[in-house]
């Protein structure tokens, strides 16, 4: 005889704990409809030791950028002997969650190795030469965009003086797309810059000088904005910019959006700070050859902000815990709300 069923407990028995809030749907998904792309940069290490990290890159995300990985410093450390390993891993895991990789950065005056200072001066356009092929090459037809070069310009639109300028001379930067191009003739190469979401006058500098790359056939695909931006003083024509780009032929991208307030945070601060967010994406969506909108890490538990500017942090779209701020809701909001972009 089978045994009579369970008599179902009622009366005194503590109510179940609420389930756990359904993930929110991923911006991945809600973007590909706009031919957009959404990214994030990547800790390597929070990567390869936090689950709950791991698992909202491949759910949310469908590119992603090595947040140190794939920095000179990073990539060779000790001359003419390059370390692949958490580069690898990052293009593995990207590769088994259907992501790009937007390749972060080729030329740059910082996170630089530390034996570049030893080289004499008359042997640096050949190393950087080679760095740049030797990288480019190994991740050939794997790498999206790629930031060739990052961060020439000051405030005021003038050179910055580097290390590059004063060895090579300013025609290094269309040399640099050159050497990309020659190495990966299917990645697109990017231009990046920090400080020129809005019309300004470091913005005026970059038009320049993509605009002179064209016209002198140099390859340059896109122009990359980085947007590290705060609640304080949001950019105030990022679409007007976006567009004086896309005029020239040119994609865009956000590359790097974060969006710092003055600590602690509070409700009006997290909806102003969705409102920035909102702006950025909006004028990407408006810019037709606007092609990834990708934020500089997307938790606040692994932020480079707090370290980096006294008193700000909070910068992300998700909170220390992984909980969504009013940020992603804006996002999701923006990218779900009636149709998508036509281009
Ligand atoms: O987020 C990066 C941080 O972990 C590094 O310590 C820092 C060192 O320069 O670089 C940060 O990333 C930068 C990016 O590579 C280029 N644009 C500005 C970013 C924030 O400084």
């Amino acid at each position: 005889m089978p045994d009579d069923p369970p008599v179902p407990v009622t009366g005194s028995a503590a109510p179940p704990p609420p389930a756990p809030a359904p993930p929110p749907p991923p911006l991945r998904r809600l973007a590909a409809p706009h031919g957009l792309a959404f990214g994030t940069a990547v800790n390597l290490t929070a990567l390869a030791e936090d689950p709950a990290y791991r698992a909202w890159v491949a759910a949310q995300f469908d590119t992603v950028t090595a947040e140190n990985a794939m920095k000179w410093a990073e990539l060779e450390p000790t001359r003419g002997r390059y370390e692949w390993g958490p580069t690898d891993a990052l293009f593995a895991f990207a590769e088994a969650n259907g992501q790009r990789v937007r390749g972060h950065t080729l030329v740059w005056h910082n996170q630089n190795p530390a034996w570049l200072a030893d080289v004499p001066p008359d042997e640096l356009g050949a190393l950087l030469k080679t760095h740049v092929q030797t990288t480019v090459r190994r991740f050939r037809g794997r790498v999206w965009q790629w930031d060739v070069v990052n961060e020439v310009f000051e405030e005021d639109g003038t050179p910055r003086d580097t290390i590059w300028l004063r060895a090579l001379g300013p025609g290094y930067v269309a040399d640099a797309f050159r050497w990309a191009h020659e190495a990966d003739p299917d990645a697109l190469l990017f231009y990046n810059d920090f400080d020129i979401e809005a019309v300004n006058a470091k913005s005026d500098g970059v038009y320049d000088l993509v605009r002179e790359l064209k016209r002198q056939d140099v390859p340059i695909h896109g122009v990359g904005v980085q947007a590290h931006c705060s609640v304080e003083s949001p950019p105030t024509t990022p679409a007007e910019n976006l567009g004086r780009f896309d005029a020239l032929g040119l994609h865009t991208a956000l590359t790097e959006v974060d969006v710092r307030m003055a600590m602690p945070s509070d409700p009006v601060k997290l909806q102003a700070q969705a409102n920035v967010y909102r702006s950025l994406l909006r004028a990407c969506l408006l810019t037709p050859r606007c092609l990834s909108f990708t934020v500089w890490g997307y938790t606040d538990k692994y932020s480079w902000v707090p370290g980096w500017f006294e008193g700000a942090g909070a910068a992300g779209i998700l909170d220390e815990n992984f909980a969504p701020k009013p940020a992603h809701r804006a996002l999701r909001d923006d990218l779900s709300s009636g149709g998508a972009r036509r281009r």
